[in-house]
């Protein structure tokens, strides 16, 4: 395969505008910048002209392709910061090239054969969906080039067709809110679901975990409706109008992640009920606005889901660059937050 590097748009050019990642706390006067703007590869586009960048072969580098999903929550937007700043800090070792697919797989897609045509060393990604990745990941494992899956995982299926997956265990994450639910209800009562993007790993497992750990444990909590919220707050803020409307009765909410807890907790509030004391609200993520409607008494409890996967990524991308094998699956140390932690953790969280 012809080994090139086009046009690329380096993090390196970019540290000013960087927000700082997860590993080190924000100095105090740390920009505000829009996350992943300037530094993207657009995904939909073919590079542009031959440039004069030195073939991937002969770049003593770690080249990495992060085909990032888009910017749908503040966790995603935590997870690009944080790969964008650690690269930003180690661009003397690392050259990462960045795509944003504005949430649709095809970009995604896209974006992975620009950097099969660059001749990365390593791609990694978060898949939007779990399935449709067979052809694309083929054309990898044909390329000579290993794939890290960051923060979602693709069906079984194209098991063998990627080297390791980083992420949290999503299954467990949906049963620890359960109990979180269970307790604030003690067992008895109503709830409705905000699901994550159809078809993503992180909404599946995460409801597979709620669900089963409900049925299983709590025989007079029923969940009355569950819909997608596509893990945004604004449609989460949506989703909940029409459950409110459609059910008299809402004793606690289950949100796949925290943008869609806080969209719920909007709504509720202009329904005129108070979320957190008359609907209960727990969500997954842990991000700070989560910990602050938690302190505020407007959010219940969240599962924590660690986006800092920068160090991480990067660290598998050079031992999978020097041919070593990595665990097929590098799972997430994860919390559990209730009202009780959200005053002392506030401080803490670093998305
Ligand atoms: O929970 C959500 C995000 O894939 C684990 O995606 C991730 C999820 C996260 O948009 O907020």
């Amino acid at each position: 395969m012809k080994k090139k590097l086009l046009a690329l748009t380096l993090v390196a050019a970019l540290g000013s505008t960087l927000l700082a990642g997860c590993a080190v706390q924000p100095a105090p006067a740390a920009p505000a910048a829009a996350p992943a703007e300037t530094s993207e590869a657009a995904p939909a586009e073919e590079p542009a002209a031959e440039p004069a960048a030195p073939a991937a072969s002969a770049n003593d580098k770690l080249v990495v392709g992060f085909a990032q999903i888009g910017q749908e929550s503040g966790w995603r937007d935590g997870e690009t910061n944080d790969i964008q700043w650690y690269a930003a800090q180690n661009t003397d070792t690392i050259d990462l090239i960045f795509a944003d697919a504005q949430q649709k797989q095809e970009n995604q897609i896209k974006a992975i054969r620009n950097f099969i045509e660059m001749g990365v060393d390593v791609i990694a990604f978060p898949p939007v969906v779990e399935t449709g990745w067979e052809a694309v990941l083929t054309e990898c494992q044909e390329a000579g080039i290993p794939v890290i899956l960051v923060d979602r995982g693709v069906d079984e299926s194209c098991a063998d067709l990627y080297a390791t997956q980083i992420s949290s265990d999503f299954i467990w994450e949906g049963a620890q809110a359960a109990d979180i639910v269970g307790d604030l209800l003690e067992g008895k009562g109503k709830v409705v679901e905000l699901e994550g993007t159809v078809g993503a790993s992180a909404a599946n497992e995460r409801k597979e975990g709620f669900d089963n750990e409900i049925a299983e444990k709590y025989p007079d909590i029923e969940i009355i409706a569950s819909q997608t919220g596509d893990f945004t707050r604004a449609l989460g803020k949506e989703v909940m109008e029409s459950f409110l409307k459609s059910y008299d009765e809402i004793d606690a909410v289950f949100a796949h992640n925290d943008d869609m807890a806080l969209g719920a907790i909007e709504a509720i509030k202009e329904a005129g009920k108070k979320p957190g004391v008359d609907i209960k609200i727990v969500g997954c993520d842990g991000v700070k606005g989560a910990f602050e409607a938690m302190v505020a008494g407007e959010m219940n409890g969240t599962v924590e889901c660690n986006p800092c996967l920068a160090e991480q990524v990067f660290d598998t991308a050079a031992k999978l660059k020097a041919g070593e094998t990595v665990d097929k699956w590098i799972v997430s140390n994860d919390g559990v937050f209730t009202q009780a932690d959200a005053e002392a953790e506030l401080p803490n969280r670093t998305y």
